[in-house]
């Protein structure tokens, strides 16, 4: 049982070129994706979810077209892991204990991610390198 359920591992994100030949290699691996490929258009990027517990998934980003963060991400690092995202109750009174502690959030107001989540992320800048979401389910 996990100590703290107020934030617990959601997803492990991978920037990915090609989602059918990366979905191939995961699943070569042993799990499973979910058929949905879900689109998120905000962010130019087409979607694939593969459970890896009761929690926590991979999940693919493939952008679509020559805009959008994951497109300028891999032009620029190449494809792989692109954030860790964590699950909390309340994304917005999250959002303000990091704020109130120093953390650069990236929206001013939680927007809408895939899964029909409201998340938000902190800057890789204020975490030593790492781009972290914060997403609560709707
Ligand atoms: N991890 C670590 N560092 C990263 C990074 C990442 N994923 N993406 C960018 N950076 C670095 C850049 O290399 C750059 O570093 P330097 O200044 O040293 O060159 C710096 O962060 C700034 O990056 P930028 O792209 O130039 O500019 P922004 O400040 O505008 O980027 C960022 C903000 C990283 C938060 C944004 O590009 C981003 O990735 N947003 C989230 C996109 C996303 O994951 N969406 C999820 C869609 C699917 C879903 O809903 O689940």
């Amino acid at each position: 049982m996990l100590p703290d359920k107020d934030c617990i591992l959601d997803h492990v994100a991978i920037a990915v070129s090609d989602l059918e030949k990366s979905i191939k290699i995961y699943e070569d691996l042993g799990l499973t994706f979910a058929a949905e490929r879900e689109v998120v258009e905000s962010q130019a990027v087409t979607t694939a979810f593969a459970a890896i517990d009761e929690n926590a998934h991979i999940e693919l980003l493939c952008p679509y077209g020559e805009d959008g963060p994951i497109h300028k991400y891999i032009a620029k690092k190449g494809e792989g892991i692109h954030h860790l995202c964590f699950k909390v109750p309340d994304v917005e009174k999250k959002a303000k204990e990091l704020r109130d502690k120093g953390y650069v959030l990236l929206y001013d107001k939680a927007s809408m991610g895939a899964g029909n989540c409201l998340v938000n992320f902190i800057h890789p800048k204020s975490t030593g390198g790492v781009l972290i979401e914060i997403s609560q389910k709707l």
